[in-house]
């Protein structure tokens, strides 16, 4: 007899049995006294219960109390009972005659292109604000609106900027970055140095709001909050050049809480991305890439 064998026939079978004759009557007694407590605390239309309050935290001048909201059985809605309302579609097309209107659109797209090599000449910046503004009419996860777009202006601001993110690119550029991914970049020419952080005459960086809050300061629940912000991003990438701005998006790799206290954000805020803006340097060049023709990126059905 196997060593084996010999512990399965050593193993009497009715110990189980009998263990459980006396576990589950414990558990089932267990189960009720939770079932009753739970009735007891919260009834059977169960109320919300105040939120554990771990800050304070002022956005748009409004103090928010709390941070995390446990017990929230009866959910309060992001959104009030809105009224709808009539809508006949696009009335503000870029020409009356759509195939010209998406043509244009087009053009004004295909002729953009990343910027490495930034002029110092000014640009107004309430043209910036208003492709900002246009960036705001981004759809989003129940209509929570979840970005925050910082404008920095201030040439101390973008200094300091430059400063975080090349000591951080030159440890990606060195270490964090895969070999494969720095051979894929070569075309680009791009390394750690951030010349166009302190030579575009403003920087936009763009947050996404993870969560937000609500009147009672409770956390609000913000639905699919990357998508929405890069939404977001895309009009105002379309918006800035429609305007005649050149732009690049960077994504600057382990530098988000660093650029977010710099900027005084709050903690619900990650950066998304970060666009130098302005015009093109003189003597910019561009790789000379090709775009995917439109049968290699359009599959009809
Ligand atoms: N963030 C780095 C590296 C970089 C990564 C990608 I993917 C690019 O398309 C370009 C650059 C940088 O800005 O240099």
């Amino acid at each position: 007899m196997s060593f084996v064998d010999e512990i399965i026939r050593s193993f009497d079978t009715s110990l189980i049995v009998n263990c459980w004759k006396y576990i589950f009557p414990v558990l089932v007694v267990c189960y009720l006294i939770i079932f009753l407590y739970d009735k007891h605390l919260y009834g059977s239309k169960k109320t919300k219960v105040a939120p554990v309050v771990e800050s304070k935290q002022k956005i748009d001048g409004i103090e928010y109390v709390g941070e995390i909201d446990l017990y929230e059985f009866d959910p309060i809605p992001v959104l009030e009972e809105k009224e709808h309302i009539p809508f006949k579609g696009a009335t503000v097309t870029l020409d009356a005659d759509p195939r010209k209107a998406a043509a244009r659109f087009y053009e004004i797209v295909n002729d953009r292109r990343s910027v490495r090599s930034f002029s110092t000449r000014p640009i107004d910046s309430t043209v910036v604000e208003k492709c900002i503004h246009a960036a705001g009419c981004s759809p989003s996860g129940a209509h929570t609106e979840p970005w925050t777009f910082c404008l920095v202006s201030d040439q101390n601001i973008k200094e300091q900027i430059r400063e975080i993110i090349e000591a951080e690119e030159f440890v990606n550029y060195q270490q964090r970055m895969s070999k494969q991914w720095t051979t894929d970049l070569k075309p680009l020419r791009t390394n750690h140095v951030k010349q166009y952080l302190s030579d575009a005459p403003c920087l936009v960086l763009i947050f996404k709001q993870t969560y937000g809050f609500k009147a009672d300061g409770s956390k609000k629940q913000h639905y699919y909050n990357e998508i929405s912000t890069s939404i977001a991003v895309g009009i105002l990438l379309c918006a800035l050049q429609a305007a005649g701005l050149s732009s690049l998006v960077t994504t600057p790799l382990n530098c988000g809480p660093a650029l977010r206290s710099l900027l005084g954000r709050p903690t619900n805020e990650k950066l998304l991305v970060l666009l130098p803006i302005g015009y093109a340097a003189e003597d910019c060049t561009v790789p000379d890439l090709k775009r995917k023709p439109i049968d290699r990126i359009l599959v009809k059905y």
